[in-house]
């Protein structure tokens, strides 16, 4: 008798017989567990069907790409790349296009909600895995799916400033957008003859539909059953016009309840016109709330720059820093300037945005006195605060700089700053990210 060692046959032999054993392990395990898993066919709901998902992937298409081009612009003229010279116009481009992007997001979400549910019955259709092909057309509608969601959830925390994500924000919102932009795109073109068919004049009962369907039915044999059955029909839940109605009806009330502070402040003339959308807008709770009628994001306190008394406002200086000198402005200096009073908005990242009549002095008289009397050849200018946070500090480009209505403020809505708006000065200029609008300046350097 031999016993069965593991020298029998010799080690390469062992090692093949031990992989074929683990190999057959997991795949009948695979099998059980893919026996044990849900069906199609346990999603008896009539209003299921290409018509729906059809119709429900053109809103969300639509909803989508604006979202990712508004998205786009964002970030261009937050982080804009060495090539581009953010624009100074329009004075509300910015503010509009956010408002947009934030509003887009927002109603995505019940549209790719309802998406999902219409097309739950798929994730289930056998094999589950199949061939290279079949996993990678798979692969392509997850990564989709998952990009999608993970944007809208991010967007949503980070609208609701709720930052429990662990990561700085744009970069990672910025990444996965074109993620999610590409598998749509992909998405698209993959289903482009279903999409037509759903969409085209044809009814789904037609014969030709029928006969298609038949062909889609041999591809995937657990296609759901497509035509509305007849009135008195054995399936449930409700028909795919109320399916799609209430996906509309969800997309409508997510954007009544967030759109109001997009509208700028309660004295928005836009608002006055229309001033229930105001209270419709639960949801929308930046409008008007903080000191001077302006949202706060970020409070002195937060910043570390809070207490600053009469002595302290004595001892400040305004560095400004350029290629042919340098400055020191006092509060007093600063306030003898020539000064200029421009209506501007304050639009943040959120969505968000409201308007103020700001008084202060052009950035391009500052920078003027520290390069020659002029802004000739001047290529960037670097404001800084003393907050050690993200948004201390920002970069102001040429067109921005040569837009009259650029100012360092010193008054809101004819008043001095308060201190939770940048007390003495910030910086606010036309078309420009909130988040760069830096309060609290104490420091200007000019580089040509
Ligand atoms: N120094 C500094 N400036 C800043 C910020 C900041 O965090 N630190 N936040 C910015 C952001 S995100 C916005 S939306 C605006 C808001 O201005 P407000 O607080 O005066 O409304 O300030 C900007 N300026
Ligand atoms: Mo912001």
């Amino acid at each position: 008798m031999t016993a069965p060692g593991p020298g029998r046959g010799g080690f390469p032999q062992a090692v093949l017989r031990t992989a074929r054993a683990v190999t057959a392990r997991v795949h009948g395990d695979w099998r059980r567990l893919e026996a044990r898993l849900p069906r199609p066919e346990w999603y008896p709901s009539r209003g299921r069907g290409t018509w729906l998902t059809a119709r429900l992937g053109v809103a969300l298409g639509v909803s989508l790409t604006v979202c990712f081009l508004t998205g786009l612009f964002s970030h261009l003229l937050q982080h804009p790349p060495v090539w581009f010279d953010p624009p100074a116009g329009p004075r509300w481009g910015y503010a509009v296009s956010q408002g947009v992007h934030v509003t887009s997001g927002i109603a995505s979400i019940p549209l790719l909600a309802t998406k999902l549910w219409s097309v739950a019955p798929r994730l289930w259709h056998r094999p589950l895995l199949g061939g290279p092909l079949r996993m990678i057309e798979r692969g392509s509608v997850l990564v989709l799916v998952a990009a999608s969601l993970f944007e809208l959830l991010t967007g949503l925390l980070n609208v609701a400033e709720w930052y429990v994500f662990g990561f700085f924000f744009p970069p990672v919102h910025h990444a996965v957008a074109w993620l999610a932009i590409g598998a749509l795109v992909v998405h698209v073109a993959v289903q482009l003859p279903v999409i037509r068919r759903a969409l085209g004049p044809a009814t789904d009962d037609s014969p030709a539909t029928v006969t298609e369907q038949r062909a889609e039915q041999e591809q995937e044999p657990k296609q759901e059953q497509e035509p509305e059955p007849a009135v008195g029909g054995a399936s449930r839940g409700l028909s795919r016009r109320a399916v799609l109605a209430l996906a509309a009806g969800g997309a409508g009330t997510a954007t009544l309840a967030t759109v109001g502070d997009k509208f700028g402040a309660p004295g928005n003339p836009m608002l006055q016109r229309v001033p229930a959308l105001r209270s419709a807008s639960v949801f929308s709770q930046r409008s008007g709330r903080g000191p001077q009628s302006l949202p706060v994001n970020r409070t002195a306190a937060a910043a570390g720059v809070a207490d600053r008394d009469r002595e302290w406002l004595d001892r400040w200086r305004l560095g400004v820093d350029g290629p042919a000198g340098a400055a020191e402005i006092s509060w007093a200096q600063s306030r003898a300037l020539p000064l200029r009073t421009a209506r501007l908005p304050i639009a943040c990242v959120e969505g968000w945005s409201v308007g103020a009549t700001w008084t202060g002095v052009r950035l391009a008289e500052l920078v003027a006195m520290v390069n020659g009397g002029s802004i000739a050849g001047v290529r960037r200018v670097d404001v800084r605060s003393a907050d050690p946070g993200p948004y201390g500090a920002s970069t102001v480009g040429p067109a921005v700089l040569r837009h009259p209505d650029t100012l360092l403020a010193l008054m809101l809505n004819g008043e001095a700053l308060d201190g939770d708006h940048g007390f003495p000065v910030r910086l606010i200029a036309p078309n420009r990210p909130g988040a760069l609008q830096t309060k609290w300046i104490d420091q200007i350097t000019v580089s040509r």
